[in-house]
């Protein structure tokens, strides 16, 4: 039933489907792999703020763009370890540390790094980080420290790519998730719509991931949250319909990975919400903010939680 050789027709083809009928063999597959009522709860932390040299035309941390971020120097450990306590007394289970970098640099802030993913897993909770390009080396050494998981999203279809990033490749973004795959951590991956792709551009981009060989252990789904100043800043809300056959469409794909409904929630109904948990979504990021912009309030996602009967599933570590 786990499949490495979708094709983009097939996954078009599954995509269209009527939603209704999507939606339920998405939450039967969901069944066989997963806890039916239990997702889990990822807290996220920028450790280091804008003045990135990309230009991912999405990103209020590029340098590139004019945006109301304040760039910040790497946190202190003892700072984001304060932080990550709070996540894990708050009841978040996986703690995920954004770096507005390019690429990963040997030397004391990679050290740094490396000590913040040690104090996340000793308090009990899984470290995932995401800090851009990564060699082989470099991920040996985060697994070696205990990482649980590696971020490095895909963003988009290798034919969309160069519309929304020009500094670095498709191509580049694969060597680090194999990079990552290689040292033994699980990959997160996946991307972002509403950035004026086809749907063809979204089935594309997870049809890439759904043809990695293991799949990625989680696939974050985030909507574009447009922020002033960014080339992206006037686009067009998404339906919520087509993030939820999104969701479907991963889960179908990849039926063990966890799928994540991330970036852009302050802009779904609550039963928007809900139609994503039914079409297979079992994480999202849980905390008021994720790197930069606004998320939910804990209280308003345990409610809708507890409404519903989902449970906070326990972490792997
Ligand atoms: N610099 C590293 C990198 O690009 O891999 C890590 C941090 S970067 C901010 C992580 C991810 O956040 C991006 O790959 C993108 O998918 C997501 N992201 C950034 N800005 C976003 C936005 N405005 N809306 C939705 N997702 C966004
Ligand atoms: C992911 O896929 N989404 C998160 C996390 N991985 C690092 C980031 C969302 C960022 C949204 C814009 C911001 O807050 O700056
Ligand atoms: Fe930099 Fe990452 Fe933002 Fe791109 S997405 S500009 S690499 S922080």
């Amino acid at each position: 039933m786990i499949k490495n050789n979708w094709t983009l027709e097939e996954t078009q083809q599954i995509h269209d489907l009527p939603l209704l009928e999507l939606v339920f063999k998405a939450q039967a597959l969901h069944r066989e792999f997963h806890p039916k009522s239990e997702v889990q709860l990822c807290s996220l932390l920028s450790i280091k703020t804008g003045a990135c040299s990309e230009d991912c035309g999405y990103c209020p941390q590029s340098a590139h763009y004019k945006t109301e971020v304040e760039p910040e120097k790497l946190m202190d450990v003892d700072n984001v370890l304060t932080q990550a306590k709070c996540a894990h007394d708050n009841g978040a289970t996986r703690f995920c540390m954004g770096a507005a970098w390019r690429e990963v640099k040997d030397g004391k802030q990679f050290d740094d790094v490396l000590e913040m993913v040690r104090g996340v897993k000793k308090l009990g909770m899984e470290a995932c980080v995401t800090l851009g390009m990564l060699t082989e080396e470099q991920a040996e050494k985060l697994k070696e420290a205990g990482l649980t998981a590696y971020n490095h999203n895909l963003d988009t279809s290798e034919e969309y790519y160069d519309k929304i990033i020009t500094t670095r490749t498709y191509e580049d973004r694969l060597n680090t998730i194999g990079n990552v795959q290689k040292a033994g951590i699980s990959v997160c991956s996946g991307g972002i719509i509403g950035m004026g792709e086809t749907i063809k551009d979204r089935c594309g981009m997870l049809q890439t991931l759904a043809t990695q060989n293991p799949h990625p252990g989680s696939v974050p789904i985030n909507t574009l949250v447009p922020v002033k100043g960014t080339p992206l800043e006037n686009q067009a809300p998404v339906p919520t319909v087509e993030l939820v056959r999104m969701i479907a469409t991963a889960r179908i794909l990849m039926p063990q990975a966890m799928v994540r409904l991330s970036a852009g929630r302050t802009d779904l109904t609550k039963e928007g919400q809900i139609l994503c948990y039914m079409a297979g979504a079992n994480s999202i990021f849980y905390g008021e903010k994720l790197l930069t912009t606004p998320n939910p309030e804990h209280n308003e996602d345990l409610d809708l939680l507890n409404e519903i009967g989902l449970k906070q599933l326990q972490p792997k570590v």
